[in-house]
């Protein structure tokens, strides 16, 4: 099978995309992606990369034609860079994210009822409270980190409660999202690195994903009273309470840190929005399209396809470039700016299309949590010393933002 893989890697061209020799894994590409998306997108509307034998798609138009079609492109034979056909995939498929119908129809349906808005309604009080006592206890400090102190300390203050999780070892979840984000790319050392404890972190979450281990009246819960009602099986329900713990951290971690990130950077947009609060919702949006967590996601193609003209075999991997997309000028006026009064709805950092974020009332309510809590609570806001990224193989944000906070 590997072997197989191999020579048709050697063997593979795309008559008509542009060949590039860009790897969109290299730290120089995943610390600063966004000259190689200009790259990428101005190459083409179809391009590929011998190094990984893929198809590449940048152009917003290309990557949400490809999300609006799943019969063609789908997710099945996994969303990241392997083939699950051809490949044996780290830990048992997702029931949703690596899924098509009509499976995914079924799993989608009992997550969107756990994570509808009216569900989520009375999470809405609590996350504003712990956001305003947690900017408070910053504003005090005066120098923090906005990614320990705020960006991290906010979600894991909420998220694991809002779904049930015990209290002991929480330390776990973010290791296990870590290792499914770089899970997404190639075998290289980030991945190698973050699979370091991949054991005893896998256990720990597989377990908390038992009905007996979940508190009764969470999210989680309500996944398993979807089992009840006979919508899905009880060790379905476990695995959707899986795809629950893997996508929900992370990802938030990275928007709020993002977010902090953008308003430090960009005074006079912070100004505007201490102005005008009524602006919350349009500038976590505009975060999500600037600095999309979630940079990058896999279809395979299931039949062979067609993309402006050009001709696409079956089982062929297509990275289509979120990031790249949400800042393709060919779509969005000035582009690289931030700007928070931007009608930015319609940017695909939460995908789009049937598989399109199902969490993202639940980041929303926790993004806009945070930055209400800093509009009310905060005057000036800016970094102080430099920026890490964190690196990773699917999201792009930082690993440490110094602030001063007052
Ligand atoms: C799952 C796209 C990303 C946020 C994501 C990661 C994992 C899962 C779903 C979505 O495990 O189902």
């Amino acid at each position: 099978m590997q072997d197989r893989n191999q020579d048709a890697k050697s063997e593979t061209t795309i008559e008509g995309a542009i060949a590039l020799d860009i790897d969109p894994y290299a730290n120089e590409f995943l610390a600063n992606p966004y000259a190689f998306h200009a790259s990428l997108r101005d190459a083409g509307p179809v391009v590929y990369l011998p190094k990984y034998d893929v198809v590449v798609l940048a152009r917003y138009e290309a990557v949400r034609a490809a999300l609006d079609d799943p019969a063609t492109f789908c997710s099945r034979r996994g969303v990241g860079l392997s083939d699950f056909q051809l490949e044996e995939p780290w830990r048992p498929p997702s029931i949703i994210l690596e899924a098509d119908a009509p499976l995914h129809t079924k799993t989608r349906k009992v997550l969107n009822e756990a994570l509808s808005r009216s569900a989520l309604a009375e999470l809405a009080p609590r996350f504003d409270r712990q956001a305003v006592e947690l900017v408070d206890g910053l504003v005090a400090k005066g120098h923090i980190d906005g990614i320990k102190d705020l960006a991290e300390a906010f979600p894991l203050s909420v998220f694991p409660d809002a779904i049930g999780v015990v209290k002991e070892g929480r330390q776990n979840l973010l290791p296990y999202g870590d290792m499914a984000f770089n899970a997404f790319g190639p075998r290289n050392d980030l991945f190698e690195r973050s699979f370091a404890n991949a054991q005893t972190v896998t256990a720990w979450v597989v377990e908390q994903c038992e009905r007996h281990n979940l508190s009764h009246d969470g999210i989680g819960a309500s996944v398993y009273a979807a089992a009840d009602r006979g919508e899905v099986t009880g060790e379905e329900a476990g695995l959707l309470v899986r795809s629950l713990l893997t996508a929900g951290l992370d990802t938030t971690i990275f928007a709020i840190g993002a977010m902090l990130y953008c308003l430090a950077q960009h005074p006079a947009q912070w100004a505007k929005l201490q102005a005008e609060p009524r602006l919350v919702r349009s500038a976590f949006t505009e975060v999500i399209r600037y600095m999309s967590p979630a940079q990058t996601f896999f279809r395979t193609t299931n039949s062979n396809a067609e993309v402006s003209g050009i001709q696409i075999p079956e089982g062929q991997k297509i990275l289509l470039c979120l990031a790249a997309a949400n800042r393709d000028p060919r779509q969005w006026q000035d582009a690289d700016q931030f700007q928070v009064d931007r009608r930015a709805v319609g940017h695909v950092g939460f995908g789009y299309g049937v598989h399109v974020c199902v969490g993202q009332q639940l980041a929303r309510l926790e993004g806009e949590a945070v930055l209400k809590a800093l509009i009310s609570q905060v005057a000036l806001l800016e970094l102080d010393g430099e920026p890490r990224y964190r690196m990773n193989n699917t999201l792009h944000g930082f690993d440490r933002l110094p602030m001063r906070i007052s």
